[in-house]
């Protein structure tokens, strides 16, 4: 990309989409083109022919998409299959109309199957069933995948496809009924505390492992490799190190400063039991990821504390 380029960021209001644009911004790229969602509407395929008619973009970073944590995929999967297909055929169809010189498509790991070896390797892609709780989002960033792939051996397209892991920070979804569970642990250890609770609830057995990348370190890994990474194979981004939902839950308590102690809840969902991508194709490009998890969290809470519990941390 030149700094002069013009590159659309589909989802700029999201989690993703919003540290694209700082990026972006700070890596001097100063031809952002976006939209909210209420202007354009991703879901027709007119509103999305017609914006791109009328900017035509070099450039898209496709972070536009219907995301949720353990819960929300499991309640709504008509919901979450259909969103993100009309979105991604919409737009990476569309790029293809306007010939976009280069497109990036932002997966999951919950692409890989459920009982993945681990670190999870991209080469793992399709071999086995999924897992119940994603599996409706799951296919939908499988054909987004496979799309970017197809279009790139049919029309000679440029769309490359990256997974990341679990994502967490500032600007983050904190609503306990659609969360991913580090915001979730963050609000429930900070109102525990305001409200002098003995004991917060964590969902499932606490011994699932996750994998946790600061988004700031997700929007430079993805300039990075807009930059650098021309495969049609997908390529993971994250940290390649993980940890249980207990030791992350004693370390969300530590940095809000709740020291009751946990109540596990078996009734809920403890979803795939690991999750750990293998970096290896990344790091050998040269890209690390450099945010330690504790000053994310940190970093998180503070955001937390002052844009959504309205409250200054001392
Ligand atoms: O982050 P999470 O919702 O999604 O849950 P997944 C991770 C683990 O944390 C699960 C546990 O074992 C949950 O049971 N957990 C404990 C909690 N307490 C809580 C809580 O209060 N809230 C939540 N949300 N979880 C998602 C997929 O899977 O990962 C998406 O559903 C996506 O498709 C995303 O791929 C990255 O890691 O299980």
């Amino acid at each position: 990309m030149k700094k002069n380029s013009k590159i659309y960021i589909a989802g700029h209001k999201g989690l993703v989409g919003s540290a694209l644009l700082r990026e972006l911004h700070k890596s001097g790229y100063e031809n952002l083109v976006f939209k909210t969602h209420k202007e354009l509407d991703l879901t027709r395929q007119e509103q999305v022919e017609e914006w791109f008619e009328n900017e035509r973009p070099d450039y898209v970073f496709l972070a536009a998409a219907k995301v949720g944590g353990i819960l929300a995929n499991n309640t709504y999967p008509a919901e979450f299959i259909y969103s993100n297909m009309i979105i991604e055929t919409n737009i990476i169809h569309t790029s293809y109309l306007f010939n976009v010189k280069k497109l990036l498509f932002l997966g999951s790991s919950c692409i890989y199957p459920r009982l993945c070896p681990q670190p999870m390797k991209e080469e793992y892609l399709l071999s086995g069933s999924l897992e119940p709780t994603n599996e409706a989002y799951a296919i939908a960033k499988i054909a987004g995948i496979i799309m970017c792939r197809s279009y790139n051996r049919q029309y000679d397209c440029r769309f490359i496809s990256v997974m990341p892991t679990n994502l967490y920070g500032p600007g983050d979804n904190f609503d306990l009924n659609t969360s991913h569970v580090l915001p979730a642990l963050i609000r429930k250890f900070h109102e525990a505390k305001i409200n002098g609770m003995k004991e917060v609830e964590i969902w499932g057995t606490g011994t699932p492992k996750r994998e946790f990348l600061h988004v700031d370190d997700l929007a430079g890994a993805c300039i990075f490799l807009m930059n650098g990474y021309d495969e049609s194979e997908i390529i993971n981004i994250g940290t390649g190190q993980d940890l249980s939902i207990n030791e992350l839950a004693g370390m969300v308590a530590e940095v809000v400063g709740f020291k009751g102690g946990l109540r596990f809840n078996s009734s809920r969902p403890d979803g795939t039991p690991v999750k750990r991508l293998n970096v290896s194709k990344l790091n050998a490009l040269g890209w690390k990821a450099n945010i330690p998890l504790k000053q994310g969290i940190q970093e998180t809470y503070k955001w937390y504390a002052e844009n959504v519990a309205n409250r200054t941390l001392p």
